[in-house]
């Protein structure tokens, strides 16, 4: 088990909230939490599975809004935890498809979460990108916060210049 670390919060208050379906799914969203730490902003990772913990998961989406205003949710196979979240909360969702030990190559997990229906989005990043899902919260909220987006373009100028310096012998 990744025991305690799913239950972080970096500050008082929580801004995004990244959910998975199992704490394997951890060692790839970390890579979202660490992104979202890195800005300084709140988040909380937690273990929340559609299929494991339905009575749970519904509570968590029903409530989201009070304590967060984006929810990054990771999940690998029948991967149903984005969209269900999706289904009960007006918040912005960010899906990301996990390569699991029980998806056939990841297409499943990828198909599950991006194929959602007319009504309920779910903005789906690439497999295994959590990443992605944490740069994309992190731009979601900066439409509200100046010194967050500041940040983003320090990381973004930082990113170009890497490519740029890059010399191929
Ligand atoms: C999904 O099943 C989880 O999101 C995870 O990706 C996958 C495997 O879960 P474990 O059997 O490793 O707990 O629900």
């Amino acid at each position: 088990m990744h025991g305690n670390y799913l239950n972080k919060t970096l500050m008082s208050s929580k801004k995004i909230a990244i959910v998975m379906g199992s704490d394997s799914d951890w060692p790839n969203m970390q890579q979202a939490a660490d992104f979202i730490g890195a800005m300084q902003i709140e988040y909380e990772a937690k273990v929340v599975s559609a299929h494991r913990t339905p009575e749970y998961m519904f509570e968590f989406a029903k409530n989201a809004h009070q304590n967060y205003d984006v929810i990054i949710a990771g999940a690998g196979g029948a991967a149903h935890l984005p969209g269900m979240i999706a289904s009960l909360t007006h918040l912005p969702v960010i899906g990301v498809p996990i390569k699991s030990s029980n998806s056939i190559d990841g297409w499943d997990s990828l198909l599950s979460i991006l194929q959602m229906p007319n009504g309920v989005p779910v903005a789906t990043v690439a497999l295994n990108a959590a990443k992605n899902a944490g740069i994309l919260a992190c731009q979601i909220l900066a439409l509200n916060n100046k010194a967050l987006s500041e940040k983003l373009i320090a990381y973004k100028n930082e990113m170009k210049a890497s490519v740029l310096e890059k010399k191929l012998s």
